[in-house]
């Protein structure tokens, strides 16, 4: 399997269970969950076909590990995506104490509107920042344009009662992050 095959059924798999599970007549669970064989069976459905060995590889190669497979109550296989969703899903993540410094990575584009604006969720359930650097960097380069990275005073946040919250797979997440607190 090429790489190339991998990054396509990723993103696939990330339209489905992040934003339009409806696409393929599937509806998560309240917390985001969908049985691994019913996914595979609306995808095939759907001419979309993705084997399991597919699935369990990108699964388990993903570079930034967006997806979580797991046995279910019901004993069976489950996926969901670890976070990114604009779908309504409860990721049942609790608040911790951030790290004092974050990052975000976006295109220089819209640094003046961030600026202003601060940095706002749009369609997702939070804004999404990353522990270093170089996360941030590769986070700003998907859109293919000149990256600048923003420097959040997460310590002053948090002492501030801004919540954060860290994703299963690593990706610090917050509401709102207003200008004040952007350098
Ligand atoms: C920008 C990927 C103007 C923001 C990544 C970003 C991440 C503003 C874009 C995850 C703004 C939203 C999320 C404002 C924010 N004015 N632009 N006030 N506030 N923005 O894709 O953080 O690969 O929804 O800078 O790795 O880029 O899919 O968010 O450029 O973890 O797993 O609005 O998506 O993960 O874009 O990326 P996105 P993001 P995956």
């Amino acid at each position: 399997m090429s790489g190339m095959d991998l990054v396509a059924i990723s993103k696939r798999l990330s339209y489905v269970l992040r934003h339009r599970p409806d696409s393929v007549g599937l509806t998560l669970d309240q917390n985001g969950w969908v049985a691994v064989d019913d996914l595979l069976a609306a995808l095939a459905a759907h001419g979309r076909r993705v084997t399991r060995a597919e699935l369990d590889a990108v699964v388990s190669g993903n570079d930034k590990r967006r997806f979580a497979v797991e046995a279910g109550p019901d004993g069976k296989d489950r996926i969901r995506a670890s976070q990114g969703h604009s779908v309504p899903v409860d990721l049942g993540l609790t608040p911790i104490a951030p790290p004092p410094v974050l990052y975000h990575g976006t295109s220089t584009a819209a640094v003046a509107s961030i600026r202003a604006e601060g940095l706002r969720k749009g369609r997702r359930h939070h804004v999404h920042l990353s522990a270093d650097t170089a996360t941030a960097r590769r986070v700003g380069a998907r859109r293919r344009q000149e990256v600048s990275i923003l420097t959040v005073d997460a310590a002053a946040m948090d002492a501030d009662g801004y919540g954060f919250y860290r994703s299963a797979n690593g990706v610090w997440l917050t509401d709102h992050v207003p200008p004040r607190y952007l350098r």
